[in-house]
């Protein structure tokens, strides 16, 4: 960044002539979005780096994004040896001046402390890591994506009182992707993700490492992974859980949107292509992610979803995102040139908020009937941002680029889709029962097994939503699936389809995480098929954290 720190050095008066003479410059070559600069004319006319344009900064944006680093929150840890990983209240501040108590995993390695840190291994590497329970109540951590036997899954069976611990001890079997872990405590799920448990899980190969390699990927620089949370905070600036009335019906909505746990965050990025690993941690919140600049929305290249790289990067224009669920991004910020600014948003859309939660009782703009009575049951604290209102994200500014462009590989990962003819097709319904969303007809039984699947077979599952319902991102714990079919979709999401049978930009791929929206039946294949011995119990839920917590989840048995 030392191209911004020698104009800011410059008087405001000479910056503007730089910038419109840099802007002349750019008409004179007659091209759009500072394509000049990307050639390397500049140098030919003799010019320094630094008199490309720098974008005009957004006081609304005040604060620099959080990015994975050395140490700290977020910091990277390759894990390369046995983890002790606490879950504790740490102290952070959420809001800049403003420390706050919140909820973290906190690791100490080679001499460092870190906080929720982003966790990288190798394919196929073993991972050792005992989990200590510090909270004042039980806990588990689960590794959302991974392909791990039940013992190691972190399913809320296995969760733990306070001040015990739990040892992990599992061969990492995925291919290169993006997951991530969390608490899954029966219950206490929402609550202390809210507060603040949540990490990155990032898993390479050699795909990974190919890919890296030919668009100089570097994390935290030019690979950014970017943690959507929306988060109730209360006047002193610490997150506030808290749900009431029918914000466990519909999910309890933050007033404001964190990314990184960064408020208002902007990024400095270079006129090349970045890479984007976009996590969904909000409860309840979906997304419908899109980058805009100079009022044009802009396509970005998809390059994977849930469980790894597509087999070739993929045009998109937006695409939502649910609780739980990962899409890989890159952008060609060449394309926009130095000196724009580009705004990552969420576009409005219809929450499809479902049923009132009782007679004569309707919802508000938020998808919430306000709560009432309990005065003063919540500390001050901003109302919540309607469900589907469309909010300005996170700001990136445009500076030149040293390194050329490089262009992305056309094939980003070899395999096709595994056939599912003569697959057996299970029904899954959803429904609502006195406040409650139900699969097939059932709250979760932690004793209980709700459906039973051979080892080794491969199914069709058939989620199915009534359309007076709401949206449900539907989760499996074991295996990853791809989606086969979206039919019954809204119009706001049939218009989204990117490859036949209605499949959306976040289904391509594999995925353990898929959006069921009202009146959809979508058909996912999975193939049950994993090497550990013996009947293996994971689940499936409904990853709207309020939804799960209320009993949206049903045991799966892998029968030996
Ligand atoms: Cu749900």
């Amino acid at each position: 960044m030392s191209l911004a720190k020698g104009m800011t050095a410059l008087s405001p008066s000479n910056r503007r002539k730089l910038l419109i003479g840099a802007a002349a410059a750019a008409g004179a070559a007659g091209l759009a979005g500072g394509l000049w600069w990307r050639h390397g004319d500049d140098r030919m006319r003799g010019e320094e780096p630094a008199r490309a344009p720098l974008p005009v900064r957004d006081p609304a944006f005040p604060n620099a994004l959080r990015v994975p680093g050395a140490r700290g929150m977020y910091g990277v840890i390759d894990i390369t040896g046995p983890l002790a990983i606490v879950a504790k209240t740490v102290h952070h501040e959420i809001l800049p001046g403003k420390p706050v108590a919140m909820l973290g995993f906190e690791v100490e390695h080679e001499g460092n402390r870190y906080v929720n840190p982003v966790l990288r291994v190798a394919s196929g590497a073993g991972v050792r890591a005992d989990f200590w329970n510090a909270l004042e109540e039980t806990s588990i951590i689960h590794w959302h994506g991974l392909k791990v036997d039940a013992n190691n899954d972190g399913h809320p069976h296995y969760a733990i009182p306070a001040s015990s611990t739990y040892q992990y001890n599992y061969r990492v079997p995925n291919r290169a992707s993006t997951y991530w872990y969390h608490p899954h405590a029966h219950g206490r799920t929402a609550a202390q993700i809210h507060q603040g448990l949540a990490g990155l899980y990032i898993v390479e190969d050699a795909e990974e490492l190919a890919l890296r390699k030919a668009l100089d990927f570097e994390l935290g620089v030019t690979d950014v992974p970017l943690v959507l949370q929306d988060k109730r905070l209360d006047e002193t600036g610490a997150p506030y859980y808290g749900p009431e009335g029918s914000e466990w019906m519909h999910g309890y909505l933050g007033n404001g949107v964190l990314v990184n746990l960064t408020d208002r965050p902007h990024l400095d990025v270079t006129a090349r292509v970045h890479r984007f690993r976009v996590l969904n941690a909000s409860m309840a919140r979906i997304y419908r992610l899109a980058f805009e600049s100079g009022g044009r929305m802009l396509d970005f290249a998809l390059l994977g979803g849930d469980g790894g790289l597509l087999p070739a990067a993929r045009p998109a224009r937006e695409a939502f995102l649910s609780p739980g669920e990962r899409v890989d991004i890159a952008l060609d910020f060449s394309r926009v040139g130095p000196g724009a600014s580009v705004t990552l948003k969420s576009l409005a859309f219809d929450p499809m908020c479902g049923p009132a939660p009782a007679p004569g009782v309707g919802t508000g703009p938020d998808c919430v009937t306000p709560p009432g009575g309990r005065a003063g049951s919540r500390p001050p604290q901003a109302p919540p941002l309607a469900d589907g209102s469309p909010i300005e994200l996170m700001k990136l500014y445009v500076l030149a680029a040293r390194a050329p462009v490089r262009a992305i590989p056309a094939a980003l990962s070899p395999g096709g889709i595994p056939g599912h003819s003569g697959a057996s097709v299970r029904r899954v319904a959803i429904d609502h029962h006195r406040m409650a969303w139900r699969i097939n007809g059932r709250l979760f039984d932690m004793r209980g097994i709700g459906l039973t699947v051979k080892s080794g077979s491969r199914e069709i599952w058939e989620i199915s939503n009534p359309a007076d319902g709401m949206p449900h991102p539907m989760h499996m714990h074991g295996f990853q699936f791809r989606v086969l079919e979206r039919a019954g979709s809204p119009e706001q999401v049939r218009r989204l389809a990117l490859a036949e049978r209605g499949l959306t930009a976040t289904d391509l791929g594999w995925k353990d995480t898929v959006l069921v929206w009202p009146g959809e039946t979508v058909r996912i294949g999975i193939e049950f098929t994993h090497h550990y011995v013996g009947d293996q119990v994971y689940m499936f839920h409904c990853h709207n954290l309020q939804h799960a917590d209320r009993g949206m989840m049903v045991n799966v048995r892998i029968a030996a």
